[in-house]
């Protein structure tokens, strides 16, 4: 009902009275009341009037299950889609929908995480309205070694979509971090449940600080594209732009089984190559020189003893020698 309400009061060019909608609709003032109330707390700026009852001003920033299908053009990316307000983290939603048989291409999407997560135990600062806090569900039929090939993608795609959007000159920090100028502005977070030979469902997690004005003390690395790119961004446009890019590639990378659809893509907008690089792991540091991406998205370095070998996301970090790229 609450979007029976909003597509009629989306067809009005004046204000409408609140008896207007109810008879027109068939509910009560108050159950009118209530869905304009809802309505506003998602975003939408609806002036109401005693005399003359409602009007929608605006549909400034909303990024609920409505208004994201609306503008979508994918076949099965987002032709599921659950929104939530508030959320402890949307990949244990997504995770949840997964194991209870969600389809493939379902996207859960929220407006604020209370527990929004990192790899590794660590946190994401999602705070309310600001950035696009979204986990989308796949089921490939491949081996869990090939999952990381798919987080590689979304970093791509999710970079390029960036730069679509807002013109930005984003890049990719390896695996999966982008970065503008330096600071990370999204990072990506990919669960899986599988058999030793076979995956069951993956949870991409993918957060971005779109409008975010300041970051807790102790981010220092964080940047957002508003703080970048001196406007406000459209979380919405972002978020189309990335589903539509990321569809068209996964289903380019099912067909061919292989990474080298997108690997030459990916090495270009990576910043990490040609560069003196620290790995972190919670044992130790070292440094080395990164030199090339493998066919599986394994990062090809040469150690400081001069020998080459290749390493994993998950169970390291990386970081530029002088910064933090
Ligand atoms: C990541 O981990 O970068 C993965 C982040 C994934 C977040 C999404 S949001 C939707 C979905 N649902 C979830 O619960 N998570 C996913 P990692 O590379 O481990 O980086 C984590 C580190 O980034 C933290 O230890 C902080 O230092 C820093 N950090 C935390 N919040 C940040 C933010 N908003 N922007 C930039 N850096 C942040």
């Amino acid at each position: 009902m609450k979007d029976k309400v909003l597509a009629f009061l989306k067809e009005q060019k004046d204000y409408i009275s609140g008896e207007a909608i109810s008879s027109r609709l068939g509910v009560t003032r108050a159950g009118i009341w209530k869905h304009i109330k809802k309505l506003k707390s998602e975003g939408y700026y609806i002036e109401s009037s005693t005399k003359k009852g409602y009007r929608l001003m605006d549909t400034p920033d909303v990024i609920t299950e409505t208004e994201v299908a609306s503008i979508l053009n994918t076949d099965f990316l987002g032709r599921h889609i659950y929104y939530a307000e508030e959320i402890d983290s949307t990949n244990e939603k997504a995770k949840m929908l997964a194991r209870n048989g969600a389809e493939e291409g379902t996207v859960v999407i929220a407006d604020k995480q209370t527990m929004g997560k990192g790899r590794l135990g660590k946190y994401w600062d999602s705070p309310k309205g600001t950035g696009i806090w979204m986990s989308v569900i796949l089921r490939p039929s491949i081996v869990p070694g090939e999952a990381s090939q798919l987080t590689l993608l979304a970093g791509l795609n999710m970079c390029e979509a960036i730069q679509r959007v807002t013109g930005l000159e984003s890049k990719i920090k390896w695996p999966n971090d982008i970065v503008i100028a330096g600071k990370k502005v999204c990072g990506i977070l990919t669960e899986m449940s599988a058999e030793m030979d076979q995956v069951n469902s993956i949870v991409l997690g993918i957060g971005v600080n779109v409008n975010t004005k300041s970051f807790p003390k102790d981010l220092t690395h964080a940047t957002s594209l508003s703080l970048e790119g001196g406007r406000v961004y459209t979380r919405r446009y972002l978020i189309k732009e990335f589903l539509q890019l990321f569809e068209a590639d996964y289903i380019r990378y099912k067909q061919e089984k292989s990474s080298s659809t997108f690997l030459e893509r990916y090495k270009k907008n990576c910043v990490t190559l040609g560069q003196d690089i620290k790995i972190i792991t919670t044992e130790a540091e070292h440094t080395a020189y990164a030199m090339d991406i493998a066919p599986d998205g394994s990062l090809v370095i040469k150690d400081d003893k001069g020998e080459c070998k290749n390493i994993f996301s998950g169970e390291v970090s990386v970081r530029g020698v002088y910064d933090y790229i």
